[in-house]
């Protein structure tokens, strides 16, 4: 197994490629996606400010690293969700990377700043944890990001994740996210800030490598809720195909933008964006869900 580029003696083998890479050649293959997804996708340039969201696992840590590496100006972003020595053991990974790489980082804390407890909230509330944790995250990395004038928010989803979300949106027909899953999730009113995801044709296992070549520290652990979810089944069955067929994963995404995505348009539902009589943030209610949610624990808390 020789590296393509260098004919030197390959570490990495890429089936979906038909490539294997030495060490150097597998950055600069990783380089090259992650610029080329920037670029073709617009995703953001060198003057924009950008808000990465960190979770401190291996695609987020990769992106902020990449990114920083490559001269985009860069802020992490970390949110303590309180969930146990889950997210104190990530918060320290995320605040020691960015103390020891000079890099700035945005650390949001909701019990501590806003009294938010995701499993008190999902009891009253009676929607799952990840319900309420999903809707927390969403708020604030829209809020964080349109206060601190930022132009896009980077989150560090792979290949896996997108084909992985994408069978399952496609296996119950979701047309109203199957019209909005993109690389790039363009701005509909003037206080939301574009999404984006510039990692999203590098697979699960070129990221762990791209930390452990560069010696990234990263959260082996998961968080807890996250077992036992369909998205991880959904990973197992896609996986079985990849073996057999290589590159089924990235042919599924790929011919999904190029080809599919589009008879969705319609399905994009004409929601009335307004906003929070309370916040200010977009949200298609009077009060939005998270200025709901702080009312209630404060009521719960005073009870
Ligand atoms: S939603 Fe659910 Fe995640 Fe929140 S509670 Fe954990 S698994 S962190 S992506
Ligand atoms: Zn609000």
């Amino acid at each position: 197994m020789k590296c393509v580029r260098c004919r030197k003696k390959g570490v990495i083998h890429l089936k979906r490629h038909n490539a294997a890479f030495c060490q150097e050649c597998f950055l600069y293959y990783y380089k090259n996606q992650v610029k080329k997804n920037i670029k073709r996708h617009r995703m953001f340039d060198k003057e924009d400010k950008v808000l990465v969201v960190i979770s401190g696992g291996k695609d987020s840590m990769a992106l902020w690293h990449i990114l920083a590496s490559e001269g985009y100006n860069v802020t992490g972003m970390y949110i303590n969700l309180g969930i146990g020595q889950y997210s104190d053991k990530s918060q320290q990974v995320v605040e020691s990377f960015a103390q020891k790489n000079g890099l700035e980082l945005i650390v949001k804390d909701i019990k501590k700043e806003y009294g938010l407890d995701i499993y008190k909230l999902s009891k009253l509330l009676k929607r799952s944890t990840c319900s309420v944790c999903g809707s927390i995250k969403r708020y604030l990395f829209n809020k964080v990001a349109y206060d601190g004038g930022f132009s896009a928010v980077a989150t560090g989803h792979n290949l896996d994740d997108e084909a992985a979300t994408l069978l399952g949106n496609v296996l119950s027909w979701e047309e109203g996210y199957l019209a909005r899953q993109s690389p790039v999730l363009e701005s509909t009113h003037p206080k939301l800030v574009k999404k984006v995801k510039p990692l999203y044709t590098l697979t699960e296992r070129e990221n762990l490598f791209y930390v452990l070549i560069n010696k990234i520290e990263f959260l082996h652990d998961e968080c807890p809720h996250a077992v036992g979810a369909r998205s991880i089944l959904y990973k197992e069955v896609l996986n079985r195909l990849e073996e057999e067929s290589p590159g089924t994963k990235q042919r599924f995404i790929t011919s999904f933008l190029e080809k599919g995505r589009r008879h969705f348009q319609d399905a994009q539902e004409k929601l009335e964006l307004r906003e929070c009589s309370i916040c200010g943030q977009v949200t298609t209610t009077e009060v939005c869900s998270f200025c709901r949610f702080v009312k209630l624990s404060n009521q719960n808390t005073e009870n």
